[in-house]
């Protein structure tokens, strides 16, 4: 990292304090794994290699439709956000790049934006757009719905500005653009089901035409919320018959939190793996709906579940040389949190779910599937998930540069009580974006 926004100093000195712990309880879990024949330093290496991008409207706090109290030291732009999302990589070496949201992170200077985030050895992930609400002077509104309203006005406007979405993120290096539509119906009646997606289809067929060789879109359901009754782009279905008419270019992005209760997200994750239209995903967990919460912190089972699949996927992907490479990104709001903390627990979290899930003895639990042995196959997963992998990624983290306790490190640096000062609020203003 050029630029580290931390005292790398300050870090190191953290990291020395628990160095010899840290030690032992990486050998006594190199003694467990050695039994069990896995090598824990190329799980480790393993462990370097993961990435998860920083949703930049999360670095703020978020809010709900009720309330939104503000955090002390919130980024009032988007060169504060990337300074913090400096701070998350900085100590945990696991979010290198970062997903912008236009208009929220507009720049009329991408170049420097862009020098700014590399300096903190930032680069871009998926641009999205955001047709989900007006904008101030904005000409059409989308109260009636966006890619896919009645209007062709309001519906050209949402082209217009994806395409704009798409050449800002060409400016920054961005490979792909999200697009998620509020779209939909809040009472029965109110749209026609199948010209509401016809429309839909019709603007996305547009955008799509705009985007450079190089480049996806992902496509992003949702089942519910703003639109109650009927949303456009509601369930991975609906999503996946959508990437397939656009073309090779159009996949699906998964988030979590976007779901009915209780649907199996893995076999999703599995069945768009299968048919080549996993584009990517936004990592949050959640009790009820989209609740954006931290990743990991309700369900963690269900996370390790699906980079079980995303396992399975890669080693077809290998063995046939077809090439697997879905996007991972976090995608949650905070309310009650250090939005820094957050985003950090959740990195760590995410990569926590991917050395898990290579832990999975594969060959056996093949040969359990074939015989049929139900409890030893369903055992297999559980040995994986069971095992605390914890000292495996504060090591590659201390190898990285990082650090051993991210939390602990940001707390002791006084971050947050220097960007307080550095960043009084603006009156009036929401730093997130979200209103
Ligand atoms: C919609 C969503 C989508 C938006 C983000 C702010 O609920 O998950 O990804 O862009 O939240
Ligand atoms: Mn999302
Ligand atoms: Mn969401």
């Amino acid at each position: 990292i050029k630029n580290p926004v931390l005292d790398a100093g300050q870090v190191a000195e953290q990291n020395a304090k628990v160095q010899a712990n840290l030690q032992a309880d990486y050998e006594a879990l190199g003694g467990v794994l050695s039994r069990r024949g896995v090598d824990i330093d190329k799980l480790t290496a393993l462990a370097a290699t993961f990435a998860v991008a920083l949703p930049s409207w999360a670095a703020g706090t978020g809010g709900t439709r009720f309330a939104r109290f503000a955090g002390k030291g919130e980024p009032r732009g988007v060169f504060e956000k990337m300074e913090d999302c400096g701070v998350v990589h900085q100590l945990t070496r696991v979010t290198p790049a970062v997903s912008l949201h236009f208009p929220w992170d507009k720049t009329d200077d991408a170049s420097a934006l862009k020098e700014v985030a590399n300096g903190y050895g930032l680069g871009f992930d998926a641009v999205n757009s955001n047709t989900f609400q007006d904008q101030v002077g904005q000409e059409h509104t989308y109260k009636y719905g966006s890619l896919s309203a009645q209007s062709g006005a309001a519906r050209a406007q949402a082209v217009q500005h994806n395409i704009e979405c798409i050449e800002l993120g060409k400016k920054l290096g961005s490979k792909a653009l999200t697009v998620w539509v509020g779209d939909g119906a809040n009472f029965p009646g109110q749209n026609n089901l199948r010209g509401s997606l016809e429309r839909y289809l019709d603007s996305m067929k547009d955008i799509y035409g705009a985007l450079p060789d190089d480049w996806n879109v992902f496509i992003e359901h949702k089942l519910f919320e703003p639109a109650f009754y009927a949303t456009v782009i509601a369930d991975w279905g609906t999503s996946f018959a959508a990437a397939q008419q656009l073309g090779p270019k159009a996949k699906c992005l998964v988030d979590l939190g976007h779901h009915a209760p209780n649907t199996n997200i893995e076999m999703i994750v599995a069945r768009l793996a299968q048919f080549g239209k996993l584009g990517g995903f936004h990592f949050n967990d959640s009790k009820y709906g989209d609740d954006d919460l931290d990743s990991g912190s309700i369900n963690p089972f269900q996370l390790f579940l699906v980079f079980n699949e995303l396992a399975d996927a890669a080693e077809r992907a290998k063995s046939d040389n077809s090439g697997f490479n879905p996007a991972y990104m976090l995608d949650q709001s905070h309310n009650v949190t250090d939005p820094i903390e957050s985003l950090m627990s959740s990195a760590v979290e995410v990569q926590r779910a991917f050395i898990q899930a290579a832990l999975v003895d594969r060959n056996a639990l093949r040969a359990f599937q074939e015989s049929n042995d139900v409890l030893q196959a369903a055992q297999t997963l559980k040995a994986a998930y069971r095992t605390d992998v914890s000292a495996i990624l504060a090591t590659a983290r201390v190898r990285a540069g990082g650090a051993a306790d991210p939390v602990a490190a940001y707390r002791a640096s006084g971050y947050r009580e220097k960007v307080t000062v550095a960043r009084p609020p603006k009156a009036g203003a929401s730093s997130s974006g979200i209103v």
